[in-house]
């Protein structure tokens, strides 16, 4: 392409707002490894990583991306990218070893040396208080499914906004907290493995009560305040055929609201199934005003809708129960694209879910995109490279969607690849490679993927040039 042409297209852009953040999003288990350095407590994931059966090939988060040692690299790689924002999550264990008491003082400096480092190259820190690695002491004391959890989860967040209270950050206080409470609760593929419909549903107040109880705290600690939100996983649902609407709005319930909705209508949705509820005598007074506490923004982490056709045979669901939800199936409709887990691919479902929220919310609440991307099989050329150009077209087809939700009015202020390095996949171990950067486990060598390069350049531009390729085919 040639320079002319390039001018010409941008003039054509989709450009973003101003100041509109670019970044990738992290998670400390997944990536940092050094899991007994620095007086790091054990922690839920530890656990379960190394219990047998768990996780594929009995991969662990170990080693993962070895970022608690490389992880001025890998600001470098963020610099280089030009990405003006880094979504990480604080290892509860590495900051509170047992999940109460006093911190751990070495826990906290590594942190403290990474939003520095980030503020050095002018990049904002997203921090996310919890991604999934609990205390093993505290789920040993009983998990989220006891309310002393949320309340130690409220003095962990004070702890770390003390310590990193300066530092310019958006601050999540939970991320995905239904795949806590269904995956780690009700079916059990995640940390800590139970399988318990009444535990999961007891976490999912819990988690909720955690939340609200940490933006106090936030509140109370942060200069000004804060700004302070959640990152929710969301799956517009869709119906197949008028006999699917029910089952739709039940799916819609448990996948969606049983979140969303106690956060910012303080109610939980009456539409889901009693098992998924929290029981009455669980929600103390004053519990869903906590809960419900205004929010600075939302997180919005998109991957999937999900698809609900009934079964004509069986007069219930098709597909076999998927573990993502409490009534999520997996039927999809054969025709979609499917990344290297078979999730289904539509960028349509992320316009729909950030104007479906944005109406809800009345365009009072600033959203982000804090996950999206896509998983590969990803492998390295003959000249070293990764051409993932499917991962690119992802991004791209992505990307229009939140450029279109803004014309629609939706404040989205900025977009959070789903991830930076090819890192620990959870149960899925590393077989599964979301990363724009490829990870070589054995080495830790990193190699930039040419999504990396398309995504560098739609960032450095603040734009989707009109043919969509930002550079793509000469990357
Ligand atoms: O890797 C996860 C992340 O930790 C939470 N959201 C979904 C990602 C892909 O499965």
């Amino acid at each position: 392409m040639t320079t002319t042409g390039r001018v010409g297209a941008a003039a054509r852009a989709r450009t973003f707002p101003a100041g509109f953040l670019w970044g990738a999003a992290t998670a400390a288990y997944q990536i940092e490894g050094a899991v007994k350095e620095d007086g790091r407590g054990r922690s839920i994931w530890d656990t379960f990583s190394h219990t047998r059966g768990k996780v594929a090939h009995g991969d662990t988060g170990d080693v993962a991306c070895d970022f608690y040692h490389r992880w001025e690299d890998d600001l470098e790689l963020l610099s280089s990218l030009h990405l003006n924002a880094f979504r990480l999550s604080i290892a509860w264990p590495r900051v509170q070893p047992q999940g109460r008491g006093a911190p751990n003082q070495r826990g906290i400096d590594f942190y403290r040396k990474l939003v520095d480092g980030l503020r050095r190259r002018g990049i904002k820190p997203a921090i996310t208080l919890y991604h999934w690695d609990l205390p093993q002491a505290l789920e040993d004391a009983g998990g989220w499914p006891k309310r002393e959890t949320a309340e130690r989860f409220a003095e962990f967040a004070q702890i770390v906004a003390t310590s990193l209270g300066d530092s310019d950050a958006m601050w999540m206080t939970l991320n995905e907290p239904i795949q806590v409470a269904h995956q780690g609760y009700r079916v059990g593929t995640h940390a800590p493995g139970q399988r318990d419909d009444a535990l999961a549903a007891a976490a999912t107040h819990h988690l909720l009560l955690g939340h609200g109880l940490a933006l106090r705290a936030l509140r109370d600690t942060l200069p000004d305040g804060g700004n302070v939100g959640i990152a929710i996983d969301f799956h517009p649902v869709r119906a197949i055929g008028d006999n699917a609407r029910e089952a739709a709005a039940i799916a819609d319930a448990e996948q969606n609201r049983l979140f969303f909705e106690p956060i910012v209508h303080g109610t939980y949705p009456r539409a889901a199934r009693a098992q998924i509820l929290p029981p009455a005598h669980l929600i103390a007074e004053g519990d869903m005003e906590l809960i419900s506490a205004p929010i600075d923004f939302l997180g919005v982490n998109y991957y999937n809708p999900h698809y609900v056709k009934i079964d004509e045979d069986q007069g219930r669901p098709a597909g076999k129960p998927a573990k993502v939800g409490p009534s999520a199936t997996d039927y999809t409709p054969p025709e979609l694209p499917r990344n290297a887990l078979g999730w289904p691919i539509e960028p349509s479902g992320l316009l729909d879910a950030l104007v479906a929220i944005n109406e809800e919310t009345r365009s009072e609440l600033p959203l982000y995109v804090t996950e999206n991307g896509c998983a590969l099989t990803d492998e390295v050329d003959s000249q070293g490279e990764i051409d993932d150009a499917e991962r690119s077209g992802y991004l791209r087809d992505h990307l229009d969607m939140v450029h279109r939700a803004l014309k629609r009015g939706a404040p989205v202020h900025g977009y959070f690849v789903w991830t930076l390095l090819d890192n620990f996949e959870w149960a899925l171990g590393y077989d599964a490679r979301f990363g724009i950067v490829y990870v070589d486990f054995e080495s830790q060598r990193r190699i930039p993927k040419r999504s990396a390069s398309f995504y560098r350049q739609v960032a450095q531009a603040n734009a989707l040039e009109s043919d969509g390729e930002n550079g793509l085919r000469q990357a």
